[in-house]
């Protein structure tokens, strides 16, 4: 088999997409991580639009995380995406909400002000009352078959485990469940380095965010000497 390489960046969500399916399908990989704050020219190269993930085949540089994910998914067992065309383009389509839910979340940790943080809020928990709508018995988002459409949603709920929930998921009790479910699953524990959290944490101080003043609060009680909350929401993860 053709080595593969993931070129990725610690807390990118869609890298840890591909991380997920690679995981699921047992597919050995070498993961190679980026700065995206000063991205080397060889990754310019290789990323058409300068993002992670990219997937080395080879010679062959894939990039998109859905495009990645279905490659993977076509050429390595098990299928994971559905036989029948209509669920699988369903799937598609919660995938591609999927995206839509992380932009939600870049929202909650770009907001400069509380009324600002609690309409992003307020707009994530339209989004998970939608996915409370179209899920099943469990525990995954087809039923017993884990699919794409998880590997999507496992890095979406990691969030909140550094970013106050705020009630986004009370009284939404198959979106609980499935973040519960996803939580334990080992390709989405292991799809991230086992200092994530504290990254992640550190990422959002940094920025000076609303939020970031929050986990203050929430999470240390107050903000340690040697980190500067300042404005910095340019900055790439
Ligand atoms: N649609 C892309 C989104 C990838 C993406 O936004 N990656 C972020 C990191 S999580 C990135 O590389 N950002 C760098 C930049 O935009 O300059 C995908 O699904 O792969």
């Amino acid at each position: 088999m053709t080595a593969l390489t993931l070129i990725s960046h610690a807390l990118c969500p869609y890298v840890q997409r591909a991380a997920i399916v690679l995981k699921e399908k047992s597919v050995a990989f070498e993961r190679l991580d980026v700065d995206l704050a000063n991205k080397p020219d060889w990754f310019l190269h290789l990323s058409p639009l300068g993002k992670t993930p990219v997937l080395c085949v080879g010679r062959e540089a894939l990039f998109e995380s859905a495009v990645i994910c279905e490659y993977l998914d076509e050429t390595r067992p098990p299928r994971l995406h559905p036989q029948d065309p209509l669920a699988r383009a369903r799937e598609r389509a919660w995938m591609e909400f999927g995206s839509a839910v992380l932009s939600g979340i870049a929202v909650l940790y770009s907001a400069a002000d509380d009324a600002s943080l609690e309409r992003a809020y307020a707009a994530l928990r339209l989004r998970f009352e939608q996915v409370e709508a179209v899920l099943g018995d469990g525990p995954w988002f087809a039923g017993r078959r884990f699919g794409l459409v998880d590997a999507v949603f496992g890095p979406v709920f990691r969030y909140f485990a550094v970013i106050p929930p705020e009630g986004l998921f009370d009284g939404l009790p198959r979106v609980q469940a499935w973040r519960e479910a996803l939580a334990g699953r080992p390709s989405v524990r292991e799809a991230v380095a086992p200092g994530y959290a504290q990254r992640l944490r550190d990422f959002l101080l940094e920025r000076g965010c609303a939020l970031a003043r929050r986990l203050c609060t929430d999470a240390t009680n107050s903000i340690p000497k040697e980190i500067t909350i300042r404005p910095n929401i340019q900055k790439k993860i």
